[in-house]
């Protein structure tokens, strides 16, 4: 199965309008061919970017309600007026600092897919659940909690696995380590419709960097990466997104 790969950038609460042009333009240079890009900053710097270029815009989050009197949210609607047309779900953070549970998740999704926004749903274990040998555990509750009930969401989604030991800490699972999850994952995801487990993007995210990333994306089953902090560098994020 061909899946062409995707770069996806997680600027997190960082960046500027300044730092917006400087990728902009760095992007700019690159020939990307099959290559999706998609640059994901704090929601207020959507409209900074200069637009169309050779890349996508996402949104970090967003609710699961479409309107309404939900003070500081964002919905798929807004999202999209501000130029995105991919949003990451579920990020560790969020589900950590946030307390967003698996269903909030799943309804923050079907949210996304039901807008016209691609999801990019991230999964992962925490350090003691790896030590407690319950990685598989971990990640099938929840990607189950999304598409038990509607493996249709699957064929529109993309998949980050984000180990939580490996998010910020410089310490990238290995290539073996990424992609044995990896295969779980599209393995797990086949009971619901092989097909579409056969062609999800899965991408790789937790400290992945312009040095640990060309033997990521030489594993069968890893067709991309969410890059935090290095996607803060220009010049590093652009390595990146032609090494894959
Ligand atoms: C994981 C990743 C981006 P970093 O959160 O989602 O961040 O590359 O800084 O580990």
């Amino acid at each position: 199965m061909q899946r062409t790969p995707l770069i996806a950038a997680n600027w997190k609460m960082n960046g500027s309008a300044a730092l917006a042009q400087q990728l902009t333009v760095t992007l700019a240079t690159l020939s990307l061919d099959t290559t999706t890009v998609v640059v994901c900053p704090p929601a207020t710097l959507l409209t900074r970017f200069n637009t169309p270029g050779n890349f996508a815009l996402g949104g970090q989050t967003l609710s699961h309600e479409s309107s309404g009197a939900y003070t500081g949210e964002i919905s798929a609607e807004l999202l999209q007026e501000a130029g995105a047309s991919y949003v990451i779900v579920g990020h560790s953070e969020r589900r950590m600092l946030n307390f967003e549970s698996d269903e909030l998740i799943a309804a923050k999704l079907k949210q996304a897919v039901s807008s016209g926004l691609t999801p990019i749903l991230c999964v992962g274990e925490s350090l003691q659940q790896r030590q407690q040998e319950k990685t598989q555990q971990v990640i099938a509750r929840q990607l189950d909690a999304v598409y038990a009930s509607q493996p249709e969401l699957l064929l529109k989604s993309v998949i980050a696995y984000e180990p939580i030991w490996a998010i910020g800490t410089g310490e990238s699972a290995t290539p073996q380590q990424a992609q044995a999850t990896h295969a779980f994952i599209r393995q797990h995801l086949a009971q619901y419709d092989a097909q579409a487990a056969e062609t999800v993007k899965l991408l790789y995210g937790g400290s992945v960097n312009a040095d640990n990333c060309a033997a990521l994306f030489q594993q069968a089953d890893i067709d991309g990466a969410l890059v935090g902090g290095a996607s803060l560098k220009p010049a590093e994020f652009a390595q990146i997104c032609l090494a894959v």
